[in-house]
């Protein structure tokens, strides 16, 4: 079983999320998602519309989603790769180059960011 791997905050879930995950999931057999606590988006310096809780129920509806984990850090990828047994890493290419340490251990994939599209403007529209 081919494992992926991938990491956001999915806030006001949209289109461009969902197709990220529906590629990152077609690399695989079985996709986790990392997602961010509201205490690290703090750390990113994102400020979210919906609360952890509300983001996980989304991700939760979708059945291509076979686990969920909560990210806390900027730390904790390569021991979540390791304790996952992650074969591929996936992100959109606005990170290119960003996760590229991890390719000691697993494949790093970056896959184009859906245009048009991002929480900030549909944040913009409420
Ligand atoms: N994305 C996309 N197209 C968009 C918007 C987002 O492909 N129009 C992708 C991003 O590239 C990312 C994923 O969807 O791979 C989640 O995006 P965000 O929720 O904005 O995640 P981010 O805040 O970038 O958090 O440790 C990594 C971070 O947690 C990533």
């Amino acid at each position: 079983m081919k494992k992926v791997l991938t990491y956001g905050t999915f806030d006001l879930f949209h289109y461009g999320h969902m197709q990220l995950l529906n590629r990152a999931k077609q690399l695989g057999d079985h996709l986790t998602v990392g997602l961010s606590s509201d205490r690290f988006n703090q750390e990113k310096g994102k400020t979210t519309v919906h609360p952890y809780a509300l983001r996980y129920e989304f991700l939760s509806q979708i059945k291509y989603i076979d686990a969920i984990l909560c990210e806390e850090s900027w730390e904790q990828k390569i021991d979540d790769i390791q304790k996952n047994a992650i074969d591929i890493f996936v992100m959109g290419d606005d990170w290119q180059g960003k996760f590229d340490f991890l390719q000691a251990y697993c494949q790093v994939i970056y896959l184009p960011r859906t245009p048009d599209v991002s929480s900030t403007q549909l944040k913009n529209l409420l």
